[in-house]
């Protein structure tokens, strides 16, 4: 027993600093195959799956997997890695938008928006790419899915009756229920610790604020009250911190408060754009998206204080809208 464990241990530490490179081989490959192949199934070759398996342990040594949207590959597509920035994997093989992906509780599932039905959709796919499934199927503009804490309900943004409103479904894309009805744009829904509670962000004052309502609608409370652009709550795992991007000190950077608004401290400092915060599994950390190395977004961690701040992706392409999952 303690020989295979030795030998496992080897191998996920070879794994760690070869997978990069390989998984960017095995993703070439897929895109010479017709379209129907290309998801990470069963058909894969004995190596694809063998590499899963190896990711699935390293997520769990490592501290959680996220995922992120990229063009690198010619158009936008998700992917996953490790909280390092390591294992990097490819989720979704399709010419149209993939973006905006949120983890279940389990970390077995990523939620995400696609285009490929030829309207913006929200889909479900297994945490390694295979089972994509169309949740909504409507055609109006379907964003921003946030996963319930116990993964049973999807809260998500459409346009479908006119402007912005949040929405929300049974994982299996059944029972649709609006929320909002403020003639201004709502969107952005993220879910209380408890699932009590929805969190989103509004127009309606005429500048983005984050607000947090019940579940069902109604209550409607402004948590930010501020006259700049308030956006992107991410609620800690311990349900205590409401992370958001903010452009209050002239740009964006990324703030945390707690989740009765008050406690406000900035985390991120500097001159581009800092926003898209999303929290660790252990709340010890927050990884971000930011403007401050060119044109294009990288994807960033630092520590919940702000400091140690690290770009995990390092590619010239963009990378941003990080989910961090377990
Ligand atoms: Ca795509
Ligand atoms: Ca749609
Ligand atoms: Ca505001
Ligand atoms: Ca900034």
């Amino acid at each position: 027993m303690k020989n295979s464990i030795k030998f496992l241990i080897k191998h996920l530490l070879l794994a760690t600093m070869a997978t990069a490179s390989f998984n960017m081989i095995s993703c070439e490959k897929a895109m010479e195959k017709p379209a129907e192949s290309q998801a990470l199934s069963g058909s894969q070759p004995d190596r694809m799956i063998d590499e899963l398996a190896l990711a699935s342990m390293l997520a769990k040594k490592k501290g959680g997997r996220i995922a992120f949207e990229s063009n690198r590959d010619g158009n936008s597509e998700l992917y996953s890695m490790n909280a390092d920035g390591g294992n990097l994997l490819r989720l979704t093989v399709e010419p149209s938008v993939d973006a905006s992906p949120d983890w279940t509780h389990h970390g077995k599932q990523i939620a995400f928006v696609s285009r490929r039905d030829g309207n913006f959709e929200i889909y479900v796919m297994d945490a390694d790419g295979s089972n994509p499934t169309n949740l909504t199927n409507h055609p109006g503009h379907d964003a921003t899915p946030a996963w319930s804490p116990q993964s049973k309900q999807i809260a998500f943004s459409s346009a479908r009756d006119g402007g912005s409103d949040v929405y929300v479904m049974n994982a299996d894309g059944t029972d649709v229920t609006r929320l909002t009805y403020a003639p201004a744009s709502d969107s952005y829904p993220v879910w209380s610790h408890q699932g009590k509670q929805i969190f989103f962000n509004s127009f309606r004052d005429v500048n983005w604020e984050i607000y947090v309502m019940d579940a069902d609608g109604s209550n409607p409370v402004n948590l930010t009250n501020h006259p700049a652009n308030d956006r992107e709550p991410a609620l800690s795992n311990n349900g205590k911190k409401i992370a958001f991007s903010s452009n209050r000190g002239g740009n964006y950077d990324i703030y945390v408060m707690n989740t009765d608004g008050t406690g406000l401290t900035q985390l991120t400092d500097h001159f581009a754009a800092d926003v898209e915060p999303a929290w660790s599994p252990n709340n010890k950390q927050i990884t971000f998206t930011t403007y401050r190395d060119g044109v294009f977004p990288e994807v960033y961690v630092m520590n919940a204080d702000g400091t140690g701040q690290v770009n995990l992706t390092n590619h010239p392409d963009y990378d941003h809208m990080p989910a961090w999952g377990k």
